[in-house]
């Protein structure tokens, strides 16, 4: 029997739940499984052959420092090459603005740390990233939703509810936004509501935390201004990441944030990691400052359209009646909604007898709401086996239909002509 060591654990650790996309990337990736769970780039499109070439040049070139430990900021060549994408996106920073991370996961694990206490309130939306509210979680804060809708956080909602905290002495201190091709929903929020954010932000002395990993990847509409490039009053602290752009395995990402605050974020840093891995980081520089990333992202926005459209086509020719979806312009993922009789949490064991997975919507809602919701990734999977795996899911779905009407047919409940149940 194993020993049982619970309690040891903090209450943190105690408190602290596995994630579900990660403990379904383990399935999925033993297995013949088709995959529409974890949020992963296709391994098609890595630039392997680059990465080989730059990886054997910077050992012989430059291998005492990429061997070495960094400073706690990052390499600096790297910081300003950030920087300077990040300017050409319509920011205003110096590489003094940037911290680079380990994964984009770490920035919202740092925020977490340096911010909240027990109790403290993380505002953000329902659906949201669920790596961002399991780090925050793990700060033991807690999660005030926001519903969203096809442009994602309504602004007025937003307002209410903020009100609505505030009259009850609760004063929030983060608004958590991916803004932009939303993880897990698929949704932008138009550059108005961006403004009016702000402004709420400004009036309620909230930080925005912009995590946004996706805005690079649009396969059709005009670039939308980010959160942080609108900001008049150094309220925004925003995390880019190398991982769906270039290559998760190299854990290089960034946070820009007001100095004073990425200072302190430094400090968080040095207790949890030291620096983030200083060979990734000159790999990284070495392939941007090179020019191949931009040129790479042109490939990958190709690819994944076809892949959206094929998907979306795909739920067209055999999702049945009574399911929706979301038809993003562009990122990683779309959303289905079920007839609200359906639990996609029960039916993800018949989606994986059928070979094929999805995460369950209610797992990016902090109140656990969702449940007939679903998220599809759509850039993991190659073309063929995306219209094989949405048919298998359409299958499965059917079948929970039929089990339902099945059972209202056998019920002795039966609703009358005015939807009342009477009994017989
Ligand atoms: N934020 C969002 C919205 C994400 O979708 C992800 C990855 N799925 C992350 C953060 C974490 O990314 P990284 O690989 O950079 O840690
Ligand atoms: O593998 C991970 O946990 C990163 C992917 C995130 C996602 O699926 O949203």
């Amino acid at each position: 029997m194993e020993k049982d060591y619970s309690q040891l654990y903090s209450q943190r650790a105690r408190e602290m739940k596995a994630s579900e996309i990660r403990e379904l990337l383990k399935l999925t990736q033993m297995t013949d499984i088709i995959s529409f769970a974890g949020g992963l780039p296709s391994p098609d499109a890595f630039p392997i052959d680059i990465v080989n070439n730059i990886c054997q040049e910077l050992i012989v070139k430059d291998g005492k420092l990429a061997l070495q430990y960094a400073a706690t900021e990052g390499v600096t060549k790297l910081r300003e090459v950030l920087a300077d994408r990040m300017n050409r996106q319509g920011m205003d920073i110096t590489h003094r603005n940037v911290l680079v991370t380990t994964g984009a996961q770490q920035g919202l694990d740092l925020i977490g740390k340096t911010f909240l206490d027990p109790g403290d309130i993380v505002v953000l939306g329902a659906p949201t990233y669920l790596g961002g509210t399991n780090a925050f979680a793990a700060y033991m804060a807690k999660m005030e939703s926001i519903p969203l809708d096809e442009n994602g956080m309504n602004p007025d909602v937003l307002d209410e509810k903020l009100h609505h905290l505030h009259r009850h002495g609760k004063n929030p201190k983060l608004l958590y936004v991916v803004p932009t091709f939303q993880n897990p929903s698929g949704v932008t929020m138009p550059e108005n509501r961006r403004r009016q954010l702000l402004e709420i932000a400004y009036n309620y002395d909230l930080l925005v935390v912009e995590d946004n990993p996706y805005s690079e990847l649009r396969y059709e509409g005009d670039n939308i201004p980010s959160i942080m490039s609108l900001d008049t009053e150094e309220k925004v602290i925003y995390l880019g990441t190398c991982s769906k752009i270039l290559a998760p395995g190299l854990r290089v990402a960034w946070t820009v944030a007001p100095k004073p605050i990425l200072n302190k974020l430094v400090i968080t840093k040095q207790s949890t990691d030291l620096c983030s891995s200083t060979f990734c980081q000159y790999v990284a520089y070495e392939y941007i400052a090179q020019g191949y990333l931009d040129k790479h992202i042109e490939v990958i926005k190709a690819l994944y359209k076809k892949k959206r459209d094929i998907m979306l086509a795909s739920l067209e020719k055999y999702f049945p009646e009574g399911t929706t979806w979301t038809k993003p312009l562009g990122g990683m993922f779309l959303w289905v909604t079920l007839p609200e009789y359906i639990d996609t949490g029960q039916m993800v064991e018949r989606a994986i007898e059928n070979k094929v997975a999805y995460v369950i919507g209610s797992a990016f809602h902090a109140d656990r709401n969702g449940i007939n919701t679903m998220r599809l990734n759509f850039t993991y999977s190659s073309d063929e086996f995306i219209e094989e795996g949405i048919k298998r899911l359409a299958d499965t779905i059917k079948a929970e239909i039929e089990a339902h009407e099945k059972r209202t047919r056998e019920s002795p409940y039966k609703p009358d002509k005015d939807g009342i149940i009477t009994g017989v």
